[in-house]
C-alpha cells in the first residue's frame, strides 16, 4: 500500500478547501483547439468536447490560457425542470399536486405512453401511523370527503381515542398524499383509493413515544400491512422500536419514515434503522430542501487502545436518506373546514399565492412597484405587485396603502422557496399576498389578478413528512403492478432507478436521488424482484465485471484518522481509471488509482466530507465523512 502525503499546512487544508468550494467552472474553447494544452493549464476537467473542455480555473489558469489564446466562456449551471400543482379550486376541480408529476406516479413517458396506474385487484395495505384522519368532526374540522372510505381501517386508542377522527391535521395531509382519491374533486394521492389502516399515536399534544411505534407496529401486522408510513421520528436509537421494525420487514413488509426537518445531520430514528427506509424531501425544482436532514451513511468503529487505538469507517446507506419526494409546498387534505385555501391567477394563469393575516378577495388591474420603498400615485386604485427585499413587509404594504392601492401582492426574491409568508402586524388592512419568486413573470405584466380566500377541505403544508408518505404511495403504486415481490426488493427497486439529484452519485441529502414510481416498476419488469446484479445500476443488469459498466455499485471508499486525528487515510476499491479523484471537503485531490492516499494538516475538531471518483469525476463510490 502506497501512502502520500501533502504537503499542505492545516491552514492550506482550510483554507484551499474553502477556495475549491467557490471553484468556477469554464468552457476553454478556441486558439489552436489543442485539447492537452487545455488541460495542462487548467484545474480539474469536468467534460471534454472535440476542440474544447469545461473545467476548473483558478485566476492563474485564466491568465495563462488567455495568454496561449483560448477564449473562455462562463460554464452555466441548468436546472431540472420545474414541475407545478395544477391550478385552480380543489373545491371545483381535482387538483394534482406537483410530486406525482415529479415522480411519475401521473403523467405519461417521451413517447406518450402512460406510467403504470395502482392495479387495485392487488393493491398493498398502507398503514399510517400518524395523527389519526378526519373520518368525522375531530380536533381540527369534520370528515374530508375526498377518500375512498370503504377502504379505510382504524382503531380506538386509550390514550388518543378515535383513529378515524383528527388529532390534528398532520394525519389527514400524510394520509392523502397516500391515497386520496381520484374522483374529479379535491386532490389526488399517488395511490389513490389504496386501502389503507390509521393508527393514531399523536392527538393535539403533539408527542408519542418508541414504545407507542413498536406497539403501532404490531397493529399494522395484524391488520394486514404491507406497507408502514411514518411521518414522525425524534432522537435516540432504541431496541424495542427497532426489533418491531426489523420484523415487519423481515416478514416482506416494507417501512418507510422522514428524515426530519432541523436540516442537519442528525440520525432520526425511526428513519435511521437499517430496516427503515429514510426519506427526504425536495422541491418543485428537483433541489434539496433547505429543512431535509441529512445524516452521514457512514458508521465508525474504534478498535483496540492507546497506540494501537484504529478508527475504521464504513459506508451503510441504510442508516441515511435513500430517497427524496417533493415535500416543499405540498397540497393535500385537511379536516374539512380545517384551513384555509387561497386560489390566485394573473391574467387567467395560476400561482400560489400565500395568505397573511390580512385575508380577503382581491379583483383588479396591477401596478408594479418594485420594492415599494416610497409612494407612487400610480398605484391608485391598482392591485400592488411588490418585489422582497430592501424594507420590510409593513413597510411595503403601507406604502402600496398610501398610494391608493387595493391590495398588495409581495414576490420572493429567493427562487426554490415558494411565496412568502409574511407578517403583517402593523400593516395597513388592504388583503395582501405572498407569492413564489417563479410567477414573477406572470404577475408583473398581469392586466389582472383575482385571488379569493376560503375555508377550505384542501392546503399546503412543508416538511419531510410530506415527503414520506409520498414515498409510500410510490411504494404501494409500485408494488401492485408486481405483488410477488417483497418489500425490500420494491425498496431496492425504487433506489435503483431514482433519479440523481445534488451532487453526481449517491449523496447524503438526497441518497439515490427523486423517487420514480414509473422507471421503478420498469426496473422490475426488465430485472424480476430480485433485481439486476448490480442493484445500483440499472442500466447493466446483467455484467457487473463489464469494464464499461457505470454503475456505482462496485465501487467502494472508506478510511480512517491516525496522528491524533490530524491526517486522514482514504482507502478505495473498484475503480477502473489510472487515477481517481479524491474530493476532501471539496478540494480535489488527482490520486493514482492504487487504492489508498494520506492527507496531513486535518484539524481534528473538524469533519470532513469525502469522495472518492473515477478521474473523470462521473461514477463514485458514496461519500463518507472522517
Ligand atoms: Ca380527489
Ligand atoms: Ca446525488
Amino acid at each position: 500500500m502506497v501512502s502520500k502525503l501533502t504537503k499542505l499546512s492545516a491552514a492550506t487544508l482550510l483554507a484551499l478547501g474553502a477556495s475549491a468550494a467557490s471553484a468556477e467552472r469554464w468552457i476553454i474553447k478556441g486558439g489552436d483547439g489543442d485539447v492537452a494544452k487545455m488541460k495542462g493549464n487548467s484545474g480539474k476537467m469536468h467534460v471534454q468536447g472535440n476542440n474544447w473542455i469545461a473545467a476548473d480555473l483558478s485566476d492563474l489558469n485564466k491568465g495563462q490560457l488567455k495568454k496561449l489564446g483560448y477564449t473562455l466562456e462562463a460554464d452555466l449551471k441548468r436546472q431540472l425542470m420545474s414541475f407545478s400543482d395544477d391550478a385552480g379550486d380543489p373545491t371545483m376541480t381535482q387538483l394534482t399536486p406537483y410530486a406525482l408529476y415529479q415522480s411519475q406516479a401521473v403523467g405519461t413517458d417521451a413517447n406518450g405512453d402512460a406510467y403504470p396506474s395502482l392495479n387495485m385487484a392487488s393493491a398493498k395495505k398502507v398503514c399510517v401511523i400518524d395523527s389519526g384522519i378526519a373520518g368525522g368532526d375531530g380536533d381540527t374540522g369534520g370528515k374530508n370527503d375526498d377518500f375512498d372510505w370503504t377502504n379505510i381501517s382504524g382503531g380506538t386508542d386509550s390514550g388518543t381515542g378515535n383513529a378515524l377522527t383528527d388529532g390534528g391535521p398532520h394525519g389527514t395531509h400524510v394520509a392523502g398524499t397516500v391515497a386520496a382519491a381520484d374522483n374529479g374533486f379535491g386532490v389526488v394521492g399517488f395511490a389513490p383509493g389504496n386501502p389503507m389502516h390509521i393508527v393514531k399515536v399523536f392527538n393535539a399534544s403533539g408527542w408519542g413515544y418508541s414504545s407507542d411505534l413498536a406497539h403501532a407496529a404490531q397493529e399494522c401486522a395484524d391488520n394486514n400491512a404491507d406497507i408502514i408510513t411514518m411521518s414522525l421520528g425524534g432522537g435516540g436509537a432504541n431496541s424495542t422500536e427497532e426489533n418491531a421494525f426489523k420484523s415487519f420487514t423481515a416478514n416482506g413488509g416494507l417501512v418507510l419514515a422522514a428524515a426530519g426537518n432541523d436540516g442537519n445531520t442528525t440520525r432520526s430514528y425511526p428513519a435511521g434503522y437499517s430496516s427503515v427506509m429514510m426519506i427526504g424531501a425536495n422541491d418543485a425544482n428537483g433541489d434539496i430542501a433547505s429543512f431535509s436532514q441529512f445524516p452521514p451513511t457512514t458508521v465508525t468503529t474504534t478498535t483496540g487502545r492507546g497506540k494501537n487505538r484504529t478508527t475504521t469507517t464504513t459506508t451503510d446507506e441504510t442508516v441515511g436518506v435513500e430517497v427524496t419526494v417533493g415535500g416543499v409546498g405540498t397540497l393535500s387534505t385537511y379536516p374539512s373546514g380545517g384551513t384555509t385555501f387561497t386560489s390566485a391567477t394573473a391574467d387567467g394563469v395560476g400561482f400560489t399565492a400565500a395568505e397573511s393575516d390580512n385575508n380577503g378577495s382581491l379583483n383588479g388591474a396591477t401596478y408594479h412597484m418594485g420594492t415599494a420603498e416610497a409612494t407612487d400615485s400610480l398605484a391608485n386604485g391598482k392591485i400592488c405587485t411588490i418585489d422582497r427585499g430592501n424594507i420590510s413587509f409593513v413597510d411595503k404594504i403601507n406604502n402600496c396603502h398610501a398610494s391608493g392601492g387595493i391590495g398588495a401582492v409581495v414576490i420572493n426574491n429567493i427562487a426554490g422557496e415558494g411565496p412568502v409568508y409574511m407578517d403583517v402586524t402593523g400593516a395597513a388592512s388592504i388583503p395582501s399576498y405572498g407569492a413564489p419568486f417563479e410567477s414573477r413573470s406572470d404577475i408583473m405584466g398581469a392586466g389582472n389578478i383575482t385571488i379569493s380566500s376560503a375555508t377550505s377541505d384542501y392546503g399546503y403544508m412543508d416538511g419531510t413528512s410530506m415527503a414520506t408518505p409520498g414515498a409510500a404511495g410510490a411504494a404501494a403504486l409500485i408494488w401492485s403492478n408486481h405483488p410477488t415481490c417483497t418489500g425490500t426488493e420494491i425498496r431496492d427497486a425504487m433506489k435503483a432507478s431514482a433519479q440523481d439529484g445534488g451532487t453526481t452519485g449517491h449523496d447524503d441529502y438526497f441518497g439515490h436521488g427523486i423517487v420514480q414510481a414509473a422507471d421503478a416498476s420498469a426496473y422490475i419488469t426488465a430485472n424480476g424482484c430480485a433485481g439486476a446484479t448490480d442493484p445500483t445500476d440499472p442500466t447493466d443488469p446483467t455484467d457487473p465485471t463489464d469494464p464499461t459498466d457505470p454503475g456505482t455499485g462496485d465501487l467502494a471508499a472508506d478510511g480512517s484518522r491516525s496522528k491524533g486525528g490530524r491526517t486522514l487515510n482514504v482507502n478505495w476499491s473498484g475503480f477502473s481509471s489510472s487515477n481517481v479523484s479524491v474530493s476532501v471537503d471539496g478540494q480535489l485531490f488527482t490520486e493514482a488509482n492504487d487504492g489508498s492516499s494520506s492527507y496531513t494538516g486535518a484539524s481534528k475538531n473538524a469533519t470532513y466530507t469525502i469522495k472518492v471518483c473515477e478521474e473523470d469525476g462521473t461514477t463514485c463510490a458514496p461519500t463518507f465523512s472522517l
